[in-house]
């Protein structure tokens, strides 16, 4: 049994992930406007991905008779100073998903909710996932430095680093 309290704490994540989505939507459409393809092609899979996320609640709180509710999003900003400056807003926003998902892993421990809680290892290990992946990928655009190439090896190397993480995907 699923309680009300758990229902609305993953109702609440629905518009965190829902909210990633469009994020990084808004990101590939400032990246495709500066020339840089291969982070507009990161950031489109990114966008995707956290659809996907959100859709993987909707359909566990179908299955545990709760109700899914479409969230309202929030604008997210859509002009962003730098590359860098792009990724660092990307790696917050996944900490800030992290404290969320740690938050209802909390709350179905409190609930005794072991269904709930067996679901959500699934976020955690994502969030640990993403994470690395975003401070990796700041640590490359640090290493590649702000010279007047640089953008387009930093451009480069998301293009590789978003190829390597399609073909991580399992097939659909
Ligand atoms: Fe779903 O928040 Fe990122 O991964």
């Amino acid at each position: 049994m699923v309680s009300d309290v758990v229902k609305a704490a993953l109702n609440k994540q629905i518009g965190l992930e829902g909210y990633a989505s469009f994020l990084y939507l808004s990101m590939a459409s400032w990246c495709d406007r500066e020339g840089l393809a291969g982070c507009a092609q990161f950031m489109h899979r990114q966008s995707a991905e956290e659809r996907m996320h959100m859709l993987k609640i909707f359909h566990y709180l179908a299955e545990v008779d709760g109700h899914a509710l479409a969230p309202a999003v929030p604008q997210p900003p859509h002009e962003f100073s730098s590359v860098q400056e792009m990724f660092k807003t990307v790696y917050v926003h996944e900490q800030k998903v992290t404290t969320s998902i740690n938050h209802l892993v909390a709350i179905a421990t409190k609930e005794d909710d072991h269904a709930t809680y067996a679901f959500l290892q699934w976020y955690v290990n994502e969030q640990r996932e993403e994470e690395a992946l975003m401070r990796s990928i700041l640590d490359k655009i640090k290493l590649i430095g702000d010279g007047p190439q640089s953008l387009y090896f930093i451009d480069l190397e998301i293009a590789k680093i978003n190829a390597a993480e399609a073909a991580a995907e399992p097939e659909a």
